[in-house]
């Protein structure tokens, strides 16, 4: 064996690997058996899967991790991730016995609500390992551009199950991977060969192995630890090699679960004479311990592997490992939710030499001084990280310039806006990266891809510019390119978005990622963007064209739901800009938005709007752009203007003060609901346009303004309050949008006005926009009707002479 490491240190391992054991095994029993269980729900038990992982972890984070790798840990090896920051001291044993208890350690490692230093966020099986794939991508981004070289390199690793490899973003990432030059990269796959239910299919490794070796990966395979390495030279080795290779799994597992007798009576069976001085010179017990001296559960291999994989190419290594080892439960295909009985559990502890009321003491019942073993947590190179720290934000201009065309689309608008800080020499533009999965050209990037070109490490030409063959678009690449150009899969836009988001914190290095998308593909990588915001990544989606107003697209094509998920989900401000300069200022604003520092819990306990709109924390945000050219407004940007697009309306027609109806619309039908208010102006008193520029901040200004006056600051009043406050109380309000009437809907709930909602319930399909504005009911004379069904007063005229 080849290693680097010292007997006495080796000696130290293999108690930190007893101790992780112990300590995982034991924060879920004590959220189980010990803390009060208030509600009767089971706290997850996962104690098989944890220890699955805990002499993998062992080896990485106390020996081969260096301070610049980072780790995406498999969502059940939580309790181990944070009893091995218990031992190096930065988790607290406050924490360990909250595990899964409110302001406990959580369940699934946690970048934004563990205080241990999460460097991913997983628990959605299959993301943490895309993740680290696109981590790599984006340090080879940051370096080549020349940032933050001054640090080493890091490793991105993942920790995966063996069952997790069935999640296709996985095999989308393992592509794109592939086209980008991948390196630095670890995946380890915990081959325990169970998953949630049962035990995996037979053969699984060697088609992982192809796969990942048809990628370019190199493949290191674990399979047998040093135990058996070294009865393989025995006589009758190479027979108990060969009997191990071809055991089914669910044998295997059954005989691990049985113990040292079972093996006994089956390898003498199956091996008969050629076996017996083999298993005749070991008990039981020692026989148990070869048979499960596979290599995830011996150090020295493990410690040798890593630390043979001395290059930059990717890697996996498949480590065989036993779900349960060294618990009573080992290898039974039940025992993913398994949990030890107290009375298994105070076996187990005798066995770990802990004496009861000792149990979360770090060196209990170690065989090695205490101090010896604190001095070599001292040196632990991973231990060596400083904190985490803040990276200066870059400074955005408050006005991004752009030439308004009378008539325009907000789709064509971001091409323009993008195409001008093209040209710009200030940071800002320097830092900005964009990306698209294959439709860079068609969400109108193609402009920004002229002048900033394409990222790759290593340089390509355009051959259609080379051979002199007109194309609009000069598609070359060179490690200074500020595009990422990805296959069509939008899992990996959104898990690569993540990656790019966190490069301030990943990387130290900020940049300001913005991706470009089909508005209703979002759905298709709709968990990766959660599982993005979720570890408060930064960055900017546009996604565009939307709606039916896509309108010749047909169906398939045409979002609806979109704008409900921009509103619900967290960390992510929605807007939907109807007019070029609300996208303008709306960009200006999320570029600084993104920056905000996400350190802290934003508190509505002020009276601050910006405060309840999380302005001081900052998020991601979610621009819903359309391709539908309109007739631009000819107006000046006040400051009051500006503030009301950012919060999300303004009065594009103040009301009067005997108002009977407001009609409140979002994006594309902006025209239908101008027209629609000249058409009912002689009919109906004082008539209001309010133009949403985001109903989901909108919405949340006025649900935290509520909470605000409950807790007792009587005076808090949201900016939609405010816009509301005059109408008298039989003012209709009708909504509209190109998208689920829902997101609207809300408002008449403000101050109490009677409401009808317009907007787009059923699948769209092919037409012109009039055809499909009509079909669905939010054309002009759909917004005339609902005012005149919901106000009274003389009959529209408009509609009379549609009769
Ligand atoms: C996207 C997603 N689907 C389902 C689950 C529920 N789930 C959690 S672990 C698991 C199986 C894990 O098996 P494996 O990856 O082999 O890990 P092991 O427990 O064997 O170590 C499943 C289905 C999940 N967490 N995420
Ligand atoms: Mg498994």
């Amino acid at each position: 064996m080849t290693t680097d490491i010292s007997a006495d240190d080796l000696a130290i391992l293999r108690e930190l690997e007893r101790k992780v054991l112990w300590l995982a095994s034991w924060t879920i029993h004590h959220a189980n058996h010990v803390r009060e269980n208030v509600d009767g729900l089971k706290v997850g038990g996962h104690q098989a899967s944890s220890a699955s992982l805990a002499t993998i972890m062992t080896a990485l984070y106390f020996h081969s991790l260096r301070p610049q790798d980072r780790v995406a840990v498999k969502p059940h090896a939580s309790p181990n991730y944070h009893a091995i920051q218990y031992l190096v001291g930065r988790q607290t044993r406050e924490r360990l016995e909250g595990f899964r208890g409110y302001k406990g350690a959580q369940s699934y490692p946690s970048r934004t609500k563990d205080v241990d230093d999460v460097d991913f966020s997983t628990g959605s099986v299959g993301l943490g390992v895309a993740q680290t794939l696109f981590s790599s991508l984006a340090q080879d981004y940051v370096r080549a551009h020349g940032w933050g070289t001054e640090a080493p390199e890091g490793r991105m690793v993942a920790l995966v199950g063996d069952a997790e490899l069935d999640e296709g973003n996985i095999f989308e990432a393992i592509l794109e991977g592939w086209k980008q030059g991948l390196r630095n990269c670890w995946w380890i796959i915990d081959y325990n060969r169970q998953s949630l239910d049962a035990v995996v299919r037979e053969g699984l490794w060697a088609r992982f192995e192809s796969l990942f070796r048809d990628f370019g990966w190199n493949v290191v395979i674990l399979k047998y630890g040093s135990l058996l390495q070294a009865a393989f030279a025995e006589p009758g080795g190479e027979r108990l090699r060969g009997w191990i290779d071809n055991c089914p799994n669910q044998l295997y597992s059954a005989l691990v679960f049985q113990g040292g007798a079972a093996w006994r009576k089956r390898l003498t069976e199956d091996l008969g004479e050629d076996i017996a001085s083999l298993i005749g010179s070991r008990s039981d017990d020692e026989l148990a311990r070869l048979m499960t001296n596979l290599a995830g559960h011996d150090l020295p291999t493990l410690i040798e592997a890593f630390q043979a994989n001395d290059h930059d190419r990717p890697t996996c290594f498949i480590a065989y490992t036993i779900k349960g080892y060294g618990l009573p439960f080992a290898g039974h295909k039940d025992n993913h939710a398994g949990l030890m009985t107290p009375a298994q559990m105070d076996t187990f502890r005798a066995t770990m030499n802990v004496r009861p009321g000792q149990e979360w003491e770090r060196f209990e019942g170690l065989s090695i001084d205490p101090d010896v073993i604190q001095a070599f947590l001292a040196r632990v190179p991973f231990a060596q990280r400083g904190e985490r720290k803040s990276v200066r934000p870059i400074s955005v201009p408050d006005a991004l310039p752009v030439t308004i065309q009378p008539v325009m689309s907000t789709q064509t608008g971001f091409g323009a806006i993008l195409n001008e800080i093209a040209r710009a020499s200030e940071e800002y533009a320097a830092r900005i990266v964009t990306t698209s999965p294959d439709v860079t050209v068609s969400t109108n990037l193609g402009a920004w891809v002229n002048r900033r070109g394409l990222f790759a490490r290593e340089a390509m030409a355009d051959t259609f510019k080379s051979e002199r063959v007109p194309s609009t678009f000069n598609w070359e690449f060179s490690p200074k390119g500020q595009h990422i150009e990805l296959g069509i899969a939008e899992m990996n836009l959104f898990i690569l978005l993540s990656a790019l988001g966190l490069s301030h914190a990943i990387n130290g290095e900020r940049l300001l990622p913005i991706g470009t998308l089909y508005d209703p593909f979002i759905a298709r990588g709709l968990d990766a963007l959660n599982y993005a915001c979720y570890q408060d990544a930064r960055f900017i989606l546009v996604a565009t064209p939307s709606g039916i107003t896509l309108a010749p697209e047909g169906g398939a094509h045409q979002s609806i739901s979109a704008p409900l998920i921009g509103m619900a989900q967290d960390g992510l401000a929605a807007f939907e800009p109807a007019f070029v300069d609300e996208l303008a200022v709306t960009l200006s604003f999320a570029l600084a938005y993104i920056q905000k520092d996400g350190e802290g819990e934003p508190s509505e306990r002020t009276f601050s709007e910006r405060t309840w709109l999380r302005d001081e924390t900052g998020g991601s945000v979610y621009l819903r752009l359309s391709t539908r050219p309109l007739e631009q407004p000819q107006r000046a940007m006040s400051e009051e203007l500006r503030q009301g697009i950012v919060d999300g309306a303004y009065w594009m027609r103040e009301p009067g003060p005997n108002a009977q109806v407001v009609v409140a619309y979002a994006g594309a039908v902006a025209p239908e609901a101008i027209q629609a208010v000249g058409l009912m102006a002689e009919d109906r008193r004082d008539v209001g346009l309010l133009a949403v520029t985001s109903a989901d901040r909108l919405n949340a200004g006025w649900t935290a303004a509520q909470r605000a006056r409950e807790r007792g600051l009587v005076h808090a009043r949201s900016h939609v309050e405010r816009l509301l406050s005059e109408l008298p109380p039989h003012c209709g309000l009708v909504t509209v949008l190109d998208g689920h009437p829902a997101t609207l809907a809300w408002l008449g709930a403000v101050a109490g006005h009677r409401t009808r909602s317009l907007g787009v319930e059923h699948f769209g399909q092919t037409g012109a926009i009039p055809d499909l504005y009509r079909h669905y009911g939010i054309d002009s004379e759909a917004i005339v009707a609902a005012a005149q069904a919901l106000t009274p007063g003389r009959p529209i005229r408009y509609l009379r002479a549609l009769g």
